[in-house]
């Protein structure tokens, strides 16, 4: 009977540190890493592509603790996610920013409880590059300037010509986003090179189908004009494609209006298949594998780039069908 309470105890005080987490450290003998996620939000097809690939990569088989925090677009949401993470104590922090500025102090409060930060996706603005670890992403502004020649091409396959007066509007993303600023910044500067082409406005459809449409909507009302439109994600694209459609326009390679958009999501693929959108400048989501490549290097103390960008390339409806199999996301 004393052997039986003895042994008994012994498992309740077992279960009980294991579900303080005591031995959450170890298993299988190995450390385990605890990744703590802080994400932008559910906000595109892009952004599930992005979460998606951090699931499936940092996974309990293969040693991982992976928490994650959907901010739903808010950067105060994704500070106080940091904090908790820090209170957590998680090995490693992966930050997808929001928007770029304000991140100074709770970083640093990061660093003080030494808990390196991984920046993922969209970038922060800082002067101290010792709050940040590593960051992986894309080049936005490239992006930007990728988005002139996407439209250039797309007119030229049009038979537009080359001097033809064009009315542009663009669907910004979030405003204050490394995704909207390069985007916006790189798309402005090389559209300088045609004076034909005038920017009759832009607006944030915080990169979402909804915003995205309701803002087309009231730029149809505005400007009876439209020729082009720069969507900065695709979802915002699809979103006027319906405004335009509802508004009894056409629009992609044989239509009135020129959409051009960046992503290059699967849904995009098929509405460029569909004949909706004329082509569409990559993003490419897939950081999961990055991100766990950096964790590795940093586990094994070895150095690591501080900064790596992502390769992308510019897809063209006329091409779209044939690709479309071969896309991953
Ligand atoms: O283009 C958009 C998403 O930051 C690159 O965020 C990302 C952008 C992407 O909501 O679809």
């Amino acid at each position: 009977m004393r052997m039986f309470k003895k042994t008994l105890v012994f498992i309740l005080t077992f279960m009980m540190l294991a579900s303080l987490g005591v031995f959450a450290k170890t298993t299988n003998g190995k450390k385990q890493i605890y990744v703590g996620f802080v994400q932008v939000g559910a906000e595109s097809d892009w952004r599930m592509a992005n979460t998606k690939s951090m699931q499936q990569t940092f996974t309990a088989a293969k040693g991982y603790k992976f928490e994650m925090v959907d901010a739903q677009q808010k950067t105060d949401k994704q500070i106080a996610a940091i904090r908790d993470f820090i209170q957590k104590d998680v090995d490693y922090i992966v930050l997808a920013p929001n928007t770029e500025a304000g991140w100074d102090t709770v970083l640093g409060e990061a660093k003080a409880a030494g808990i390196p930060v991984i920046i993922v996706d969209r970038m922060i603005k800082t002067n101290d590059k010792s709050l940040y670890t590593a960051w992986v992403g894309s080049n936005f502004k490239k992006e930007g300037y990728d988005a002139v020649t996407a439209l250039e091409n797309a007119l030229k396959a049009k038979g537009v010509a080359a001097n033809k007066q064009l009315n542009i509007v663009t669907l910004q993303g979030t405003m204050g986003s490394s995704a909207q600023i390069g985007r916006t910044e790189g798309f402005a500067e090389k559209m300088k090179a045609h004076k034909n082409w005038k920017l009759l406005g832009k607006q944030s459809g915080d990169f979402t189908e909804e915003k995205g449409q309701e803002v087309m909507e009231s730029f149809l009302k505005s400007y009876p004009d439209i020729n082009v439109v720069i969507a900065e994600n695709d979802n915002m694209a699809f979103g006027a494609i319906k405004a335009i459609k509802a508004a009894g326009k056409t629009c992609g390679p044989k239509g009135d209006i020129t959409v051009i958009s960046f992503d290059a999501v699967h849904a995009a693929f098929e509405a460029m298949i569909k004949g909706d959108i004329d082509a569409d400048v990559e993003c490419n989501p897939l950081h999961g594998p990055r991100v766990e490549g950096l964790i590795k290097a940093l586990e094994n103390k070895q150095s690591v780039n501080k900064t790596a960008y992502v390769t992308e390339g510019t897809f063209y409806a006329k091409d779209a069908a044939k690709i479309i199999k071969k896309r991953a996301y």
